[in-house]
């Protein structure tokens, strides 16, 4: 595991190495937008997206550097996304990966529009060439990204049905099914497009691209309950933002439903379970699996 540790900072390195060079910042009044999005994009952050979509495709021989730009483009994207659940309408949060939230070291205005940077940023770069040479693969790789992230059973319905289900009255049945769809629209897609987009790259086929979507689906849930365990017993130094907020709002959560101990041990066979799913691929997929132990042990 201290192996893999060492292989998760030494990738996080060399991509953030690269987001310099997305940013001309122009030497004009509006630069304060770029310097928002720069910030928060660069305060932190373990880059598992990233990290996902690189190793899914090198699985299939795809280099760093053939990977970068959509590695890049989903995590504007996910920063877009904690920069909005920050703000006051809706999380309200002074931390975000141990540093001041966009809004309180900018302010909301620029925070709203940094976030939008973000966001529209993420689409041209997926645009270029160099993100995959192949024009038919990049719409592909950007309908995908536009679906995970959008309205439609994507992030945006995610962290809709978030902020309106604590006013939900529903049996136990009911409660279960809306938690599984929060965390499958608002967290799970954006993994299981990490995961895709890496596996379109490498040109996997219909069988190899199955495997590693139900790999995706497991670790997706297995991340939210680790982070709902993080809110509800993690240390607030290490995990870098506000804690314990989950009980506060009244939300609804794999903890508030199971209880602490057997969410635990349901993250931890679906972590075992999502490690046999790409069993298939050998060696090439430790690293991928070592993941999936990680985001169940990791402690921010
Ligand atoms: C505002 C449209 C819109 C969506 C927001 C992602 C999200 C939806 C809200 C964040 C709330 C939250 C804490 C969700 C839990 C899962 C999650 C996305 C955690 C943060 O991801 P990490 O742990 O963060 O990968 P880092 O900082 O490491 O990138």
């Amino acid at each position: 595991m201290n192996d893999f540790k060492q292989i998760l900072a030494d990738y996080t390195a060399k991509f953030n190495q690269e987001i310099g060079r997305f940013f001309p910042f122009p030497e004009k009044s509006e630069r304060r937008v770029t310097e928002a999005m720069h910030y928060s994009l660069t305060r932190g952050g373990k880059r598992l997206r990233p990290f996902l979509v690189y190793e899914t495709a090198a699985l299939f021989g795809v280099g760093f550097e053939q990977s970068i730009n959509t590695a890049i483009a989903l995590e504007m994207l996910h920063t877009y996304s904690l920069i909005h659940d920050d703000l006051p309408a809706m999380d309200d949060d002074d931390l975000r990966r141990g540093f001041p939230t966009c809004h309180k070291q900018f302010d909301e205005a620029t925070a709203i529009i940094a976030g939008d940077g973000l966001l529209t940023y993420a689409f041209e770069i997926m645009s270029y060439p160099q993100t995959a040479p192949d024009a038919n693969m990049r719409c592909r790789l950007i309908e995908m990204l536009a679906r995970a992230a959008g309205a439609f059973d994507g992030m945006v319905a995610g962290q809709m049905l978030d902020l309106i289900a604590s006013a939900y009255n529903t049996s136990e049945q009911n409660r279960e099914e809306i938690i599984k769809r929060i965390e499958e629209m608002k967290t799970g897609r954006l993994l299981q497009y990490a995961v895709e987009a890496g596996a379109t790259l490498g040109g996997a086929t219909s069988e190899e691209a199955e495997k590693l979507r139900n790999y995706s689906r497991k670790i997706g849930i297995a991340f939210q309950i680790a982070d709902d365990i993080l809110d509800a017993t993690g240390n607030e130094s290490k995990v870098g933002k506000t804690l314990h907020k989950d009980s506060q709002q009244n939300k609804l959560t794999f903890i508030s439903l199971y209880g602490l101990e057997t969410a635990k041990k349901i993250a931890k066979e679906l972590i075992h379970s999502a490690i046999n799913d790409i069993a298939v691929f050998g060696e090439k997929a430790k690293n991928l699996q070592d993941l999936a132990h990680y985001i169940i042990t990791r402690n921010h």
